[in-house]
């Protein structure tokens, strides 16, 4: 990473004793700037550690609309306004929200920039803060111009994006293969249910992998940056969704696996589920997008939008207007023709009643701020989820449709969908790891059998460290796999912690998949998101590195631990998410 000498010196210090400073003493930087920067400093990232920033920076390929300059504002051109904007909504959305209205970071409207002024700005955008504000600057993600464009940018008015209405839908609404043209049997000799759905991040594609032969059957063309993979009920359909809120409907029983579908439903997205209820099975899909802020209800086999819904509301807690509460997790109901959807910024979770889309009836649930991603507990009753920036995990309770309870959990849980095993001493456990730190915590989800550790955490277990993403087990299991992919150090990042769930106390076993794969020099190569066979005696890792580096994914013997298989390919670019057909629609996690 190279170091810029800027013009950004705000007082007569070089700017490279300037970076020390602000790393190394916060109380130094408040005599700086006399006593102004500090407190914004302390505020502006509260817990925020370098692991989640770096997990937050993932682009978004949102265009700027038109100019709105504010009155007063510094001077500006298009040119520079439109690049700032693209590298706002790149670097700075995630936290800040699309508006500026604030999200897991401050508010960045012009109300506040404009105090705050272009020098300051400059500082703060080039090198960060101790609190966890990205040194954009120091670090070359951004250069001298363009942290000095983006400190004035700020103190603009935040572009609009435009809005994604059902006009919008039905342009980019494209029937590849209408179902009935589709075939009537399968056409292969691969079993579906064992297929892997595998996000290729940087390529905007999905390898589908026949998990008995570890073949690339095909690699299918999805959205920019492309998310999870959900199976439909029947586990012949699979649904991508993109970071540019692009759904494309794959059928598995095409040779080779083909898209057969596909529609934008806004402008940026990270979810989609499909009906599970019986008598619905297959019938309907949903998409959640982060901006517009809105779900969408679609006729599954097809994808045409059939109900748009916005999100846009009141908070749970200070019940303040939210302009912009984006969509995270989506669960399909067993308990009722229901989504179970996440509202993130607004901490509200929705129970929505698809049995008629013509008069949706939806049940809000209160849950607590920032809503991010879960799963089901082992029964498929309960919906576990976390509240990232609250450090809570709030349950659901799907069959009586209400809150069975809120969780104080571990720093920055981040579950994916969960772990579930059976706790030798506290019975049926939910697990999540933690992006703050090296806990893994058991949450107790056995109300009728184990009712002193229902919805208690009943177990904290020490990982390998903070930055881990994703945990797993399968039922046949004895083990409890725990990855590390954003932890600093590439012993743990690239590697996974393995617990044995009859004797959690006795610690964990690291094993090397990136070593293993042979690539662990080559990048960051971080190993990401453990994910199981259908049979359920095979673990599969990616092996992630960088777009022009070579990625892997490694296929681990669940009983003894031993290398089973490397699959390498040079269309495997940037794996990260791995979906098995069966485990994801049947829920088994
Ligand atoms: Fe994810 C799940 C959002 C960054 C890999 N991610 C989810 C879900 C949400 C979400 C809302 C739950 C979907 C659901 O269940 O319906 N993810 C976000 C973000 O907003 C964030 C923080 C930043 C961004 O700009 O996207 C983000 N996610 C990442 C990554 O950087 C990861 C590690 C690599 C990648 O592919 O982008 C990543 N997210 C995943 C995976 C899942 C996921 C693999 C599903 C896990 C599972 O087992 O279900």
């Amino acid at each position: 990473r190279s170091f810029h000498v800027t013009g950004v010196q705000t007082c007569a210090l070089p700017i490279y004793s300037m970076k020390r400073i602000l790393r190394s003493s916060v109380v130094a930087v408040g005599l700086l700037f006399a006593g102004s920067i500090y407190a914004a400093e302390a505020v502006d990232h509260p817990d925020t550690e370098g692991a989640e920033l770096r997990y937050k920076g993932a682009p978004v390929p949102i265009s700027a609309a038109d100019m709105r300059l504010t009155a007063g504002g510094p001077q500006i051109s298009e040119e520079e306004y439109a690049r700032s904007s693209q590298l706002y909504f790149e670097r700075c959305a995630g936290c800040h929200g699309v508006l500026r209205k604030g999200a897991t970071g401050k508010p960045l409207t012009p109300d506040v920039t404009s105090e705050r002024g272009t020098e300051y700005l400059k500082v703060l955008i080039a090198f960060g803060t101790p609190a966890g504000m990205p040194n954009w600057g120091s670090s070359g993600d951004m250069t001298d111009a363009e942290v000095d464009a983006m400190a004035r940018f700020l103190q603009h008015e935040p572009p609009m994006p435009p809005e994604f209405g059902m006009k919008e839908m039905l342009e980019t609404w494209n029937q590849i293969v209408p179902p009935e043209d589709r075939p009537t049997k399968k056409q292969h000799k691969y079993d579906t249910d064992n297929m892997f759905s595998v996000t290729l991040r940087d390529s905007g594609q999905v390898a589908i992998i026949d998990g008995d032969s570890k073949k690339i059957l095909s690699i299918v063309d999805t959205g920019y940056a492309v998310h999870i993979s959900r199976p439909s009920n029947s586990g012949r359909y699979v649904y991508t969704i993109g970071r540019d809120a692009k759904i494309v409907l794959i059928d598995l029983w095409m040779n080779p696996p083909a898209k057969v579908a596909e529609i934008k439903i806004g402008m940026e997205a990270r979810s989609v589920e499909t009906s599970k209820f019986p008598g619905y099975e297959d019938q309907l899909a949903i998409g959640g997008a982060y901006w517009p802020p809105q779900y969408v209800i679609m006729d599954g086999p097809s994808l045409e939008p059939r109900k748009i819904v916005s999100t846009r509301g009141m908070t749970v807690d200070t019940q303040e207007y939210h302009p912009e509460p984006r969509v995270a997790a989506i669960v399909a109901s067993h308990e009722h023709p229901e989504f179970i959807v996440n509202i993130k910024e607004t901490g509200k979770i929705l129970l929505i009643n698809y049995s008629n889309v013509d008069a949706l009836s939806v049940t809000t649930l209160e849950a607590a701020r920032f809503l991010h991603d879960g799963g089901w507990d082992s029964t498929h009753r309960y919906f576990l989820t976390a509240a990232n920036k609250s450090n809570k995990i709030a349950v659901v309770d799907s069959k009586e449709r209400k809150m069975e309870a809120l969780i104080d959990a571990t720093e920055i849980p981040h579950p994916g969908r969960g772990a579930n095993l059976k706790d030798p001493t506290y019975g049926p456990v939910w697990i999540t790891s933690a992006l703050g730190n090296a806990n893994i915590t058991a949450i107790g989800t056995d109300p009728k059998g184990h009712p002193d550790s229902a919805w208690k955490v009943v177990r904290t277990l020490k990982g390998m460290g903070g930055g881990s993403l994703f945990v797993k087990t399968h039922p046949k299991s004895k083990n409890l796999w725990v990855d590390a992919p954003l932890n600093p150090d590439k012993g743990f990042s690239q590697s996974i912690a393995v617990f044995d769930i009859n004797n959690l106390d006795a610690g964990f076993e690291v094993l090397p998949i990136a070593k293993w794969a042979g690539v662990e020099s080559e990048g960051p190569a971080r190993v990401v998101q453990p994910e199981y066979n259908a049979d359920g005696d095979e673990v599969w890792f990616s092996v992630w590195n960088g777009i022009d580096q070579t990625s892997a994914l490694v296929v681990v013997d669940d009983k003894t631990r031993k290398l089973k298989k490397v699959i390498k390919d040079k269309r495997l670019k940037t794996p990260t998410g791995k979906f098995n057909v069966k485990n994801t629609r049947h829920d088994v996690y």
